[in-house]
């Protein structure tokens, strides 16, 4: 079994071949892949040394899973080629999320929906995959009508230059600016770029992405996506509008039970998720439990996760462990 990592110099390829050292991912080959200013370079990776490959080369190896980091116009260009030799891809950009001829898988909601010739396979937004993964099991027992999120997220969703951008205000120092304003001290309502109908571009993969994942149409989504000056994780206030009432305990004891959720909520210790008890964890964390009071059959709720783990590389990792373990590879 021949792995590539296509984008294996960037933040979330690092963490990706992290997850995969972890989860013991069983291959024969690896293949690391990123643009031709590093081709030729060593990466030491489980104490052997790697020389990192172009695209071409890559796809002339032909493996069997590749999963991509490398960004949106490096995805529409070589997924297909991919593909045409017979990988399967799995995609971390927004390339290809809302075509319809291609799944939005978070494993434990709907991977069962991926077949053979799902050759590209596309892993969602991290800010979505968290709050999906938590609401999932009480989707199942209530129903949704309506979400309402706010996020508060780590500048590495940005990537690396924007964690130096942060690192070098904080130091005093003269910054390479990525975001438009100061982001150390600040708080920047302002995620990915403004669209026509005043959202930005994460705040309708939010509220797109929710839909498709969850294949319902119906379900109203309402979002607010903020960069704070964090690392470690995404934080998302969550109010979500059930369809029928809820018990509280039934709630804490569906999402205890819940496949990769955590649930941290005992507030009179204090205890409830932040991102930096998250980071480096391949849960969803949840607490905060609580009734809204304002109107019936409502439900606030705080969910933190590793944006560059469940959010990306745990995501992509446990589907390419799902293709193994059905044997579609
Ligand atoms: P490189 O390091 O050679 O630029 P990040 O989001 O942390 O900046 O990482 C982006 C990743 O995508 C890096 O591994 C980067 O490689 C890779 N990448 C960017 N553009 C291309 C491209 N045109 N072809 C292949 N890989 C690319
Ligand atoms: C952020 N959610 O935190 C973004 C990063 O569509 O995969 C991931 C963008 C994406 O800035």
């Amino acid at each position: 079994m021949k792995l590539a990592v296509v984008g294996a110099t960037g933040l979330v390829g690092s963490e990706i071949l992290e997850v995969l050292d972890e989860h013991n991912f069983p291959y024969d080959e690896l293949l690391l892949v990123a643009s031709e200013r590093s081709v030729g370079k060593q990466i030491e990776y489980k104490g052997k040394k790697h020389t990192v490959i172009g695209l071409a080369d890559a796809v002339a190896a032909k493996p069997e899973i590749a999963i991509f980091s490398a960004g949106g116009s490096t995805s529409l260009e070589w997924a297909p080629k991919f593909a045409e030799v017979g990988t399967f891809v799995i995609d971390n950009s927004s390339a290809w999320r809302m075509d319809p001829t291609k799944k939005l898988v978070v494993p434990e909601i709907n991977a069962k929906e991926i077949t053979a010739s799902d050759k590209i396979i596309a892993n969602p937004n991290c800010s979505t995959i968290q709050m999906v993964l938590a609401l999932e099991p009480l989707r199942q027992r209530y129903g949704i009508k309506r979400i309402v999120v706010s996020t508060y997220q780590s500048v590495t969703g940005t990537g690396k230059a924007a964690v130096d951008q942060m690192m070098a205000e904080r130091a005093g120092e003269v910054p390479q600016m990525v975001y438009p304003h100061k982001i150390d001290m600040n708080v920047l309502p302002h995620i990915d770029v403004f669209q026509p109908n005043g959202y930005t571009k994460e705040e309708m993969k939010m509220i797109n992405e929710t839909k498709k994942i969850f294949g319902d149409n119906s379900i109203q989504v309402t979002s607010t996506t903020v960069r704070i000056p964090t690392m470690g994780g995404h934080s998302e206030a969550v109010n979500v509008e059930f369809k029928q009432d809820f018990d509280l305990a039934e709630v804490r004891s569906l999402l205890e039970s819940a496949p990769g959720v955590i649930v941290q909520d005992d507030p009179t210790n204090f205890i409830y998720p932040m991102p930096i008890t998250a980071h480096k964890k391949d849960e969803v964390f949840v607490g905060r439990l609580r009734r809204d009071e304002s109107q019936p059959n409502t439900l606030n709720m705080w969910i933190v996760a590793d944006n560059l783990r469940k959010g990306a590389a745990t995501n992509a990792v446990q589907i390419a462990e799902y293709l193994l373990e059905k044997g579609l590879v």
